[in-house]
Order: C-alpha cells, then structure tokens, then sequence
C-alpha cells in the first residue's frame, strides 16, 4: 500500500543517498578551495620584498574600456597591485628623512592615468586660459597652475564629463595620490628610475650636467644637456606601463603627502592617502632644472599650494572611487 513500511524504506534511503552525495560534493568543493588556498600561498610565499612590486591582476576582461569612459588613447590603465614604495637605505642622494623609507602599499583600485602630463592644450579647453610661462606649444605641459588649480580642473573635467553622458556618475577625475603616483612611475620596477640605476643627461629633461648612479651618487658632466625649460610632452622615451616623463620635464602635483602624514597615523598601507593637517603638498618626478637625483621614482618635492612656478604641472587619473576632501 502506498506510504506503506517499504515506500517508507525507499523514501528514507533515498533520502540518505541524497546526502551522502551533497557530502561528497561539499568535500570536492572543500578540496578545490584548499587547493586554490596553497596555490595562492605559494604565490605569495615565493615572491621575496624586492620582487614583491607588479602583484597586479592581469585579468584584462576587468579593465573597464575607454569607450565606455569617453577617454582617447592617451589613458593608460594601471591595474591594482602591491608594490614597494621607496628607495633602498644603499641608494646614493636619497632624503635624509623618513621620506623615502621602504613601504609596502597595496591599491586595490585600477584606474586610468594620463599617458602624458597634463598639455595646455587639455588644461585650456576645461579651463579657459593659460597660465603657462612657455606657451610657443600647446602640447608643452601646463605649467604656473597651483594646486588648487590642478584640483579645480578635475572637478570641472568630471563635471563636464558626467553631464554630456560620456562618464558614469560613479567615475571621477582627480589628482593621483602620492602613492598611485610611484606605482604608475616604477611600472613594477624597483631601481632608482623605471628605467634603472642610472641617468644620462638626454635621457629625460632633467639638469643633464649633473647625471647620476644610485651606486655612487651625482656624477658631473659639465656638457650634458641642460635646456632650462620644459619640453613638449612625450619628448623622451616612456616606461614599461606606457607612461611618459615620469622623471623631469615639470614636477607634478599630487593629492597628499602619504609618507610625512598617513604613514606617522596610521600602519595601513592600503589606498594611503594623507590629509590636509599639513599646509604644503607634495610634487612628483621632478622638474627640467632639477639634478638627477632629483627625479628618481621615490624622489618628493614639496611646496604650498599656493605657489605658481614654471617647472610645475600635473597629471591627472579617472577611477571608480570617492575620496573625501579630509
Ligand atoms: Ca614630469
């Protein structure tokens, strides 16, 4: 009869049979994860402190296309990562402070970045005029903007941009930060340039009378080339990544001063970004007039924010984040 002791039988079994295969299939599930677990580990556990820079995700099918952002070609994406920011106690004319200390940061966030600095050409199309000393050229950076200036023409680029529907209202255009600058700028390299331990004069538009090598310092060269001004940009040959005049040409602003504030705050070395507590920020790269020395990857200049100078610029970067004007 039906429901009777032998249906009941089938039912029960069937019913053990159900779970011992969901076991067996959460012991498959749970061997794969242990499996993925160790992989991972042993990809973590064999990459030593120098080699730990250009952890990126290379997934490409995450990278968002330009076409979607209304960006033109010359936008680089740079992926999340961890890298080591920095440069080595050996490295010859590194700061004195704790400036250039080795720190290992994570950026969880890809962004774009321009491949060049910012051009006169860009600065005067959002903004309207041109406070640039060198004007011959509108593909010569933009130069004599402050800080404020810098800021003001992302928040007027990504006003402009959102409301023409080119830009997804969750997208903004801002100044990199201290530390998104040096990860764009070593291209997952660790030496003193992204192109290694040593610079020439003609290799960037730095003071090419006063050359350098990280093992022995500034080596003088009294005829290397020194033009005292800026150059049109993506006049000297780019990094692994894409991006040129990382090193010289104008020193560019940046957001924050991670290494003299966040670091003494806070041991989170995730998305580092500095406050306002201190008045002067932070320049990258290094200036047309500036030594060797002066334009390696870890290498920080600073300055009020008011100042106007013809060896400053900027660069900008497009990410899907906020961050708060602390
Ligand atoms: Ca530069």
């Amino acid at each position: 009869m039906p429901g009777g002791l032998n249906g009941q039988s089938s039912m029960i079994y069937s019913q053990i049979h159900l779970i011992i295969r969901r076991v067996i299939s959460n012991m498959a599930a749970i061997r794969r994860r242990v499996a993925l677990c160790a992989i991972g580990l042993f990809i973590l556990t064999t990459n030593s402190p120098a080699t730990v820079t250009n952890q990126v995700a290379n997934s490409t099918n995450q990278i968002p296309s330009k076409a979607s952002l209304g960006l033109d070609d010359n936008w680089i994406w740079i992926p999340p990562g961890t890298f080591v920011m920095g440069s080595p106690p050996g490295e010859k004319g590194r700061s004195g402070s704790f400036t250039e200390e080795l720190i290992t940061v994570t950026l969880t966030q890809g962004f774009y970045i321009g491949k060049y600095e910012l051009t006169q050409r860009e600065y005067v199309t959002v903004m309207g005029s041109n406070p640039s000393f060198f004007t011959e050229n509108l593909n010569l950076p933009v130069e004599r903007v402050n800080f404020f200036e810098a800021v003001e023409y992302c928040s007027r680029l990504t006003a402009t941009e959102h409301n023409s529907g080119r830009l997804p209202k969750e997208w903004r255009y801002r100044l990199p930060t201290d530390a998104e600058w040096e990860y764009a700028c070593r291209a997952g390299t660790s030496t003193a340039f992204h192109f290694g331990n040593q610079l020439r004069s003609g290799m960037a538009n730095f003071d090419g009378r006063y050359e350098y090598d990280a093992a022995i310092g500034t080596i003088t060269n009294l005829n290397g080339i020194f033009l005292d001004r800026t150059t049109p940009v993506g006049s000297y040959p780019p990094n692994a990544w894409g991006l040129y005049d990382m090193h010289g040409n104008v020193a560019e602003w940046v957001w924050d001063r991670f290494r003299t504030d966040q670091r003494l705050r806070s041991n989170s070395h995730t998305n580092p970004i500095g406050t306002n507590t201190h008045i002067v920020r932070s320049k990258r790269g290094g200036p047309f007039h500036s030594y060797g020395a002066e334009v390696r990857s870890s290498a920080m200049g600073d300055a009020n924010p008011t100042q106007r100078a013809n060896y400053s610029g900027f660069r900008v970067v497009l990410i899907k984040e906020s961050i708060s004007n602390k």
